[in-house]
């Protein structure tokens, strides 16, 4: 295995952070509430790609600081965080050539948050990993997922995997130091090959990046449960991704777990060998909702009371 595995075996406890334009509109469109998870909104309500586009001009959250934003994963006993470099609505938290749909560019923000909260956790000794959609990617025309846009019978998606992907991670995986590991997500139609080529891709950058299973076709260095689950015993190692609320990106959802419910989460993965990866959902300004942040210091309190941090 990896070696960097053993550092994600005492990991216990991280910090998922989905964080993007989706938490503008926060879960509705012109006052119609959408379905599901507010980072869904986008295709969910089949929304045309140049029109969710325009959200980036309104993306300004002048007051994010990564600073606080990584304190607070260090109160609550956290020690690695990973952020939502590009979700399936494709828009960037980083400063990339390949598109000006991003935090840097497109948006009055103009900042670089991938390398905002990549210093933050250099500077608390907090590992730092990265979400990024391989597959989906409803903003660009070859990516799967957006078929009212495009047509899947003309798409490229190799073309996308080999002109896109791969030089947005090599720009991530040389550009912000070290990074611990590359969170994939939604496999579904890669095939093994590609699966592999992206694996291959990563490790030639920074072999010590571990791959999470959602890279697709059995690879990755380290398992994944399905959101919320987790395996009955000791089974190689895993991590569970949970939400907070019932949704990644923000939305007005107030239906938190409590402070207990997620510690007991934390107590049974960890006895099973597993990590548990808690969201965040900033919102469009970049603050925790501050239910969470409360409930995020209680766990904190809880683990270092029965001295697991
Ligand atoms: C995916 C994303 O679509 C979602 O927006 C979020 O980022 C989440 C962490 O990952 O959703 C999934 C993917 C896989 C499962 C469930 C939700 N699963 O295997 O049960």
């Amino acid at each position: 295995g990896n070696p960097a595995l053993r550092w994600f075996r005492e990991a216990r406890f991280g910090m998922f952070v989905h964080w993007g334009l989706y938490a503008i509109p926060a879960g509705y469109w012109n006052g119609k509430p959408t379905p599901h998870m507010g980072e869904w909104i986008m295709h969910d309500l089949k929304i045309p790609a140049e029109e969710y586009k325009q959200l980036a001009a309104s993306f300004d959250p002048r007051e994010f600081d990564a600073n606080q934003l990584v304190d607070l994963a260090v109160r609550a006993g956290q020690r690695y965080l990973v952020l939502t470099a590009k979700h399936h609505d494709g828009f960037c938290l980083w400063d990339t050539e390949l598109t000006t749909f991003s935090s840097a560019v497109d948006a009055p923000l103009g900042r670089d948050i991938v390398g905002e909260i990549s210093q933050a956790c250099r500077d608390r000794g907090i590992k730092f990993g990265l979400y990024y959609s391989q597959t989906q990617d409803w903003t660009h025309p070859d990516a799967a997922g957006n078929d009212w846009d495009f047509d899947p019978e003309t798409q490229d998606f190799e073309g996308y995997l080999q002109g896109y992907v791969k030089p947005q991670l090599t720009e991530l995986l040389t550009g912000y130091g070290e990074i611990a590991l590359i969170w994939f997500d939604t496999p579904q139609g890669i095939t093994a090959e590609q699966s592999r080529d992206l694996v291959e891709h990563v490790h030639m950058l920074q072999p010590y990046c571990l791959v999470n299973g959602r890279v697709g076709n059995g690879l990755g260095d380290y398992g994944q449960t399905r959101d919320n689950e987790m395996p009955d015993e000791p089974a190689g190692d895993w991590e569970t991704p949970i939400t907070g609320n019932g949704t990644w990106g923000f939305t007005d959802n107030t239906e938190w777990k409590s402070a207990h419910e997620i510690s007991v989460t934390i107590a049974k993965a960890v006895s099973r060998g597993g990590n548990v990866l808690l969201n965040v959902g900033p919102d469009s300004r970049g603050a925790v909702p501050s239910a969470q942040v409360v409930e995020l210091e209680a766990i904190g309190d809880w683990l270092q009371r029965c001295g697991a941090s």
